[in-house]
């Protein structure tokens, strides 16, 4: 595995190099952090990918973390604040007591986790920055539960690649009737440090408007993958066969699958 990714990386860099990409920016004298150095890189999501992960925030880097003093007065609430949907609407009659995170799909162990189970995996708490494509940020400590610990309870067959998070929230019907909420994530992500399940946030239990009872904080992209009111996560080969096939809500309305900040 760690042989495979650093041979992936290697050869990615090679060929943005070859493939000129790298070279324009050096070319240029572009600082490849300015935004004119990303406004070059934009011009292809797959480029903006590539770069990213190989050049500018080496996959394992962890995103900022901030000081206590520095988390924000008020949080934004965004997309689905209250779901209406019957299933959650039973979930949160009794504060979730019966609730439970089912984790399927390409795995050995399939589970059902209550919170109390989730709580029970070593905890992780950060304090960061979500960044909404819409253009605003806003600071909160989150507690919760390596995604990475939760899967390996799980054992994912070798045959998983990415993990697909099932929301409890229909956000809209429009698109073939099916606006539940879903998202997906790579392996990579998946195992990164940052990545948590989280049930609180600012020292309480998450707020239904933030994604009671657990949400998803992958803190390297943008908020739009942050999957809250999540009911179901999937190992999976693949997610062509979700949705509009995009591998995810917003990404089968237009919005890019990696969503790197
Ligand atoms: N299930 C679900 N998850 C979601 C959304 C949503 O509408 N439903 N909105 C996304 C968007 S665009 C953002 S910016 C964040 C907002 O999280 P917040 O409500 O805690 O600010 O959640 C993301 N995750
Ligand atoms: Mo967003």
């Amino acid at each position: 595995m760690t042989r495979e990714t650093k041979l992936t990386r290697r050869e990615t860099l090679l060929k943005l190099i070859a493939g000129g990409g790298a070279l324009s920016l050096a070319g240029c004298g572009l600082d490849a952090r300015s935004p004119a150095a990303l406004a070059v890189l934009e011009k292809a999501e797959t480029l903006t990918r590539l770069a990213q992960r190989a050049l500018l925030a080496p996959r394992e880097a962890l995103a900022r973390e901030y000081r206590p003093q520095d988390i924000s007065s008020y949080f934004r609430p965004n997309g689905s604040t209250a779901p209406d949907d019957a299933d959650y609407q039973d979930a949160a009659a009794n504060g979730f007591a019966d609730w439970r995170l089912e984790v399927g799909g390409l795995v050995d162990n399939p589970l059902k986790l209550s919170l109390a189970d989730l709580r029970a995996f070593a905890p992780r708490t950060q304090i960061t920055r979500h960044d909404c494509v819409e253009g605003w940020s806003c600071i909160a400590q989150w507690k919760g539960a390596r995604l990475a610990s939760v899967l390996a309870a799980a054992r994912p067959k070798p045959a998983a690649r990415f993990i697909a998070l099932f929301c409890a929230d229909t956000l809209e019907q429009s698109l073939d009737g099916n606006g539940r909420y879903y998202e997906t994530i790579d392996l990579v992500d998946a195992a990164h440090p940052q990545t948590i399940l989280a049930y609180e946030m600012n020292g309480a239990p998450l707020p239904v408007e933030h994604g009671a009872p657990l949400r998803l904080r992958v803190e390297r992209q943008l908020g739009y993958k942050m999957a809250k009111y999540v009911m179901r996560i999937e190992a999976i080969d693949g997610f062509a066969a979700l949705g509009r096939g995009r591998g995810g809500f917003w990404e089968d309305r237009g919005y890019e699958w990696y969503a790197g900040i």
